[in-house]
């Protein structure tokens, strides 16, 4: 009896991509997870690897290889590989995903994000994946006035993070053009939801807030609070990324928001309202190389890959807290 295709997801362990593994498990797939376990954790996983969900009692859903997918790829799959036979599809989500440490250590932050996204499509090329999806980044644009920001709006990162994000699109598109490598690219605005890591100053805002909020701690908003972002649920992320998993789309890039805006201090005054209004809202200057708008066009996310991101900001942020 054949056995099932694998899926890879890349960063498995991480945030989007342990609930990008759980999709795909659920919709039948066998998942191969390749992490470091720099910032992925185990426990994100942790369903998946009772016995109970195997396929047929004898092979696991899911599996996990610890691998740094900067290092290449061909040596952590090749046992899996043997076993099971061909990865058809992959989604690349591993990377480091800080910005700001992107600034202050360049070269690591080349090395593992843009290399390790070589590194998929060099084994993409090799062994006839049929698709690879791809987590970029809002970073890629840089600062833009006109809201809301299309696809199409010039492309001036002002990160090492958002040069390496463009220059993976460059790759992907490259791959796919001169080796026949089917890819699609994702631009994913602010994502946010449970299992969002709050431990760094640098996590994303809704996580540390809402841990804050949860132990009645004060919120700290840098500058007036009236800067916005285009939240998008983890939900409505997985979504999106299973559509560029499928056939077709390749070289598309798109952006994966909801195309709404909400500020900064709307968004904590939400927040600490879910959790009883117990914290208190403080200000601290503005961050420097702060965006003041983002919010993403999003006609190409419905058209091409048929998706909406529609969790309400109140479902989600309920949905975080937990
Ligand atoms: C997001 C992405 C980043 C990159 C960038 C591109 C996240 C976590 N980061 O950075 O990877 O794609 O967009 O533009 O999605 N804030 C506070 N108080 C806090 C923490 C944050 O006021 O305790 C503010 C912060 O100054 C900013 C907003 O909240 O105005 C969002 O901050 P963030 O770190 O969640 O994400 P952002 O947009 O800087």
């Amino acid at each position: 009896m054949a056995t099932k295709p694998i899926v890879v997801v890349t960063g498995g362990a991480g945030f989007i991509g342990s609930h990008t593994a759980d999709r795909l498990v659920e919709l039948g797939h066998r998942v191969v997870v390749l992490d470091d376990f720099r910032t992925g954790k185990r426990a994100n996983l942790q369903r998946w690897l009772e016995p109970r969900h195997g396929f047929d009692g004898s092979d696991p859903a899911l599996e996990i290889v610890t691998c740094d997918v900067s290092h290449g790829i061909f040596a952590a799959l090749a046992p899996l590989t043997a076993k099971y036979g061909r990865v058809e599809r992959i989604v690349h989500l591993a990377a480091q995903v800080s910005v700001v440490a992107s600034v202050a250590n360049p070269l690591v932050d080349m090395a593992v994000n843009y290399g390790g996204t070589l590194h998929v499509l060099e084994y993409a090329r090799a062994m006839g994946v049929a698709k690879v999806a791809f987590a970029s980044s809002a970073a890629v644009y840089g600062d833009v006035e006109a809201m809301p920001v299309g696809e199409d709006t010039p492309t001036r990162p002002v990160s090492p993070y958002g040069i390496d994000k463009l220059a993976s699109e460059l790759a992907l598109d490259y791959y796919a053009a001169v080796h026949g490598v089917a890819t699609t690219a994702l631009r994913f605005f602010n994502v946010y939801g449970p299992r969002q890591d709050p431990a760094s100053p640098y996590s994303g805002v809704i996580s540390i807030f809402s841990d804050r909020a949860k132990a009645g701690k004060p919120l700290t908003i840098f500058g007036d609070g009236g800067q916005t972002r285009d939240f998008v649920y983890v939900g409505d992320v997985v979504r999106a990324i299973v559509a560029a998993l499928g056939d077709g789309n390749s070289r598309l890039v798109a952006n994966v928001g909801t195309g709404g805006e909400i500020s900064v201090l709307e968004l904590a005054r939400t927040i600490t309202e879910l959790c009883g209004g117990k914290s208190t809202i403080s200000h601290a200057p503005q961050r420097a190389g702060e965006i003041l708008k983002s919010r993403a066009r999003v006609d190409r996310l419905r058209e091409q890959l048929g998706v909406v991101a529609e969790t309400r900001l109140v479902d989600g942020l309920r949905a975080t807290l937990g």
